[in-house]
């Protein structure tokens, strides 16, 4: 399928709200032209400013009130539009439109968020990623708000603002921001047994993604397609990067905090501008009512995945992001998603942290937008057209015509009238109930160490290190004893080999016990001991799906190469691998000693992309150095140059170098370079290429430990 650049429907709606202001004069909100917007109204020259001055009046109330509340979670977000398309009828299972008709291109707008920090956070802290679309339908807007996580931490909605008050920033203190490793989140932890499938994740390298393009999405809950005869399939809803789930070490997300805090926002932007557009394919997987008791674990809990083994995701369709929005504030700060937007064909299941979010949402629009008419701002208006009773209320943009608000009428025809289920209208599931009002949790839901033991068992060695890393880091970070002996007794439980390595970390003992309840997620009068954790199960010995080494690596489109070069650099050899590596989607940059341009050993000029002070190697894939002997005797002299070399060496990236390039890795630290699968030295582009799309060369690491960067 070719990526289409041509309007979507929604960017046709949008067209009608955006103001040019090119070529225009500046006037008041009123139209009046404004000759002076620098001074304010005086009596005299060195006088008192005037309480007359409107213009004064006008321009400082508008700035005073330019602050909403940012999200009570995933304030930071950054967001695209798009379109998705679908590759093949899902009739049989859903009658939805967009699961239907092969012909249409259904415009999205697509927010992707960290979870725990505030507005201007920066992007690479270690936490879950929000996963947010908007589907503009033709039935309406379906809203699937879900996270790079298949899991989520909690199996109540009654219990999300106890998780969120326990990761945010302490209350007396406000410290930390954007980082769970302190005491109240691990308190919460290891009192709540059920969040440590998704706890697990999150000391993956599945919380620092190398790009929001490269991270997989999920809808979590067990949602519900139904077809037209009105029967329902279980179905849960995948993300696939078209350039496969990769990430950053942990050391370099630290440092890209601070090199680059817009890391992963500029990185969407860049790609989209550059026409590198962002893909996802929507896989589903669907299990047949009938199904609902087969597995080991309970559909309805949302800290539990399916395995792929056990029900393989079946690609529908794919989204392609294609467009910026023009204003931040207007689109990715006001758009509102809503898990209770749904269309005729997609419904939900009894979920409990699915069924609060159908409350949340609306709920907090409210004080986050101001007004129940949210959906008339320009990102959140639907492409179809809507015709109801409900009136009035703050910042009302419609003029609803007539005499009536109400139904039934007879004075308006009886419209907005009702539509027929043939004409597709919405219908709720009718799903059979026989059931006593209970506050309670399924003891179905109790598995809460199998499946986090399944993710560790199913990751790399590598990917194993970094969790025993993150595990160590987090705890580490915390101040209480009982809490980290806590949390050892739960990993213990999890998995021996990993729980001895960050005792070992932390210089703790494992505790043979801990007291009970350890999981307080009860009420006061439940029977506790029903309630507590089950035994570890093992119903799959390994899930491929869930390490990160089974992802692709056949592509280097938007990976960012840096050239370390400065006057005299080999041209030679420089320009093959230009030619090669932006043939095959990478981006080249030069990093030279200053700004400005430099020149190459045959007289040209080269505009420098970044001077070596505005710039870090965390912030690119791989190195090349082309060589040329003025050129490298520069470098050589320029510590940065090293350390840029070291830290790449160090995070096992591909590094290329030509003739004298040799002599800075000589000086380096890197060792064994000729034995390096992923260091070429006077090697081919192409085997370059290949080093990169593999990401890292994660052999290497057994060789980086006295690497001081
Ligand atoms: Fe939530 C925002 C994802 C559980 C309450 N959530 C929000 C966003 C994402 C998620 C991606 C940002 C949307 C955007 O970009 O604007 N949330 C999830 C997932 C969950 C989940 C995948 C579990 C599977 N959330 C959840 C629960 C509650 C909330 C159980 C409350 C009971 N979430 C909210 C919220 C937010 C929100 C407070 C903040 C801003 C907003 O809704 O619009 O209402």
């Amino acid at each position: 399928m070719k990526n289409d650049k041509t309007d979507t429907k929604k960017i046709k709606d949008l067209e009608k709200s955006k103001k040019d202001m090119s070529g225009k004069a500046l006037t008041t909100n009123q139209g009046l032209k404004v000759n002076d917007t620098n001074n304010s109204l005086k009596s005299g020259e060195r006088g008192s400013t005037l309480l007359e001055d409107f213009l004064l009046r006008e321009k400082i109330t508008n700035f005073d009130h330019e602050r909403i509340p940012e999200r009570i979670v995933h304030a930071r977000g950054s967001a695209a539009h798009g379109y998705f398309e679908l590759y093949d009828s899902l009739e049989e299972y859903s009658k939805a439109g967009i699961f239907t008709d092969t012909a249409r291109k259904t415009p999205v707008f697509a927010r992707f968020s960290t979870v725990a920090g505030s507005k201007g956070s920066p992007d690479l802290a270690r936490d879950v990623r929000g996963f947010a679309v908007k589907f503009y339908t033709q039935e309406g807007t379906w809203d699937l708000v879900g996270n790079n996580m298949p899991i989520f931490f909690i199996q109540d909605a009654m219990k999300f603002p106890d998780l969120i008050h326990s990761v945010k920033p302490e209350p007396n203190k406000e410290i930390p921001q954007a980082a769970s490793a302190h005491d109240t989140f691990y308190d919460f932890v290891s009192l709540t047994t059920e969040t440590l499938h998704n706890h697990i994740w999150v000391m993956s390298d599945r919380a620092i993604p190398r790009s929001l393009r490269m991270m997989e999405g999920f809808g979590i809950h067990t949602f519900r397609l139904i077809n037209d005869k009105g029967e329902a399939n279980f179905v849960k809803f995948h993300w696939k990067p078209k350039l496969g789930v990769h990430s950053v070490t942990w050391e370099e997300a630290v440092k890209i905090n601070g090199a680059d805090p817009d890391f992963h926002r500029r990185d969407l932007w860049d790609a989209i501008e550059s026409g590198h557009y962002p893909e996802w394919e929507l896989g589903v997987q669907i299990v047949p009512e009938e199904d609902e008791h087969k597995y080991d674990f309970d559909l309805l809990d949302p800290t539990k995945l399916i395995p792929e083994e056990m029900v393989p995701v079946k690609i529908i369709g794919k989204m392609t992001l294609n467009r910026n929005p023009e204003n931040f504030f207007a689109e990715t700060e006001q758009v509102a998603f809503l898990p209770g937007h749904i269309v005729p064909g997609i419904d939900f299941t009894n979920d409990p942290l699915l069924q609060g979010r159908l409350f949340s949402y609306r709920d907090t629009q409210l004080s986050r937008l101001g007004s129940p008419n949210f959906h008339q701002i320009p990102i959140n208006r639907p492409i179809v057209e809507t015709h109801n009773n409900q009136r009035d209320a703050h910042m009302q943009m419609d003029i609803p015509k007539g005499q009536t608000a109400y139904f039934p009428n007879s004075l308006s025809g009886g419209c907005p009238h009702l539509s027929k289920m043939a004409e597709g209208a919405f219908h709720s599931y009718e799903e059979r109930i026989d059931a006593k009002k209970i506050r309670t949790r399924s003891e179905s839901f109790n598995d809460h160490f199998s499946q986090p033991a399944l993710f560790y068992r199913s990751l790399a060695d590598w990917e194993k290190e970094h969790v025993v890393a993150a595990y160590t880091f987090e705890l580490g970070k915390c101040n209480h004893d009982h809490i980290k002996q806590r949390m050892l007794w739960l990993i213990s439980q999890i998995d021996t080999d990993l729980s001895k390595e960050v005792a070992e970390g932390l210089g703790m003992e494992i505790p043979s016990t801990i007291d009970k309840p350890i999981n307080q997620a009860i009420g006061a009068d439940a029977d506790i001991e029903k309630h507590q954790p089950g035994k570890k199960k093992i119903y799959l010995e390994k899930s491929e799906a869930l390490s990160m080494a089974n992802t692709k690596f056949d592509s280097i489109a938007t990976r960012q190469i840096a050239v370390l070069a400065a006057d005299g650099f080999s041209m030679k050899n420089f320009k093959p691998f230009k030619q090669t590596l932006e043939e095959e989607g990478a981006v080249v940059k030069i990093v030279a000693p200053h700004g400005g341009s430099i020149k190459c050993d045959e007289g040209m000029s080269h505009k420098v992309d970044a001077a070596i002070a505005t710039t870090e190697s965390v912030l690119f894939d791989a190195i090349y150095i082309p060589g040329g002997e003025k050129s490298i005797n520069t470098l050589l002299n320029n510590g940065k140059y090293l350390k840029f070399i070291n830290e790449t060496f160090k995070y096992c990236k591909a590094i290329a170098v030509n003739d004298e390039g040799e002599e800075l890795l000589n000086a380096s630290f890197v060792v064994d370079f000729k034995e390096d699968k992923a260091i070429h030295v006077n090697d081919t582009a192409s085997n370059f290429v290949s080093s990169i799309a593999k990401h890292r060369n994660w052999e290497r690491r057994q060789h980086t430990n006295n690497v001081p960067v």
